[in-house]
């Protein structure tokens, strides 16, 4: 749909421009849970365009109580979630977040998610500044 792939959100940080990362949004999507399951998962890609090193230290959405940062590892041929405390995106750089990867796990849900939904979701920085992001909910 192209309409999906053009979801791009650019988002420039507050405040002022010489330090601060000027952080880019794209491809924010959320996995439909299936019937009956309390988690979803968030996915994006965060492109730091900065000089400086962007810390990701959580998020909030409206969709749910409770966000964090997720990764899927497998170990021992098990594929388990991890949470991490921050991600790290250094200048230049994009963190990918994707199925069997990185992600933003969403639990304790306000309301059922459908595909197609609209989701806007705060992510937080180590720095303080939160940058807007705007998923859409798509089928698994
Ligand atoms: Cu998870």
């Amino acid at each position: 749909m192209n309409r999906l792939l053009m979801f791009l959100t650019l988002v420039f940080a507050a405040g002022c421009a010489d330090s601060d990362p000027v952080l880019e949004v794209s491809d924010a999507w959320i996995r439909e849970a299936p019937p009956g399951m309390p988690m979803s998962a968030g996915f994006l890609k965060l492109t730091n365009n900065g000089t400086e090193a962007a810390v990701l230290v959580g998020a909030t959405s409206e969709s749910h109580d409770l966000v964090e940062i997720h990764v899927t590892r497998l170990e021992d041929g098990v594929a388990r979630m991890r949470q991490l405390d921050s991600i790290t995106v250094g200048a230049g750089e994009t963190a990918v977040f994707e199925p069997g990867g990185r992600h933003l796990m969403l639990m304790k849900p306000r309301g059922p998610l459908k595909a197609g939904d609209e989701v806007r979701m705060q992510l937080q920085l180590r720095s303080g500044e939160t940058v807007p992001v705007e998923f859409i909910v798509r089928k698994r």
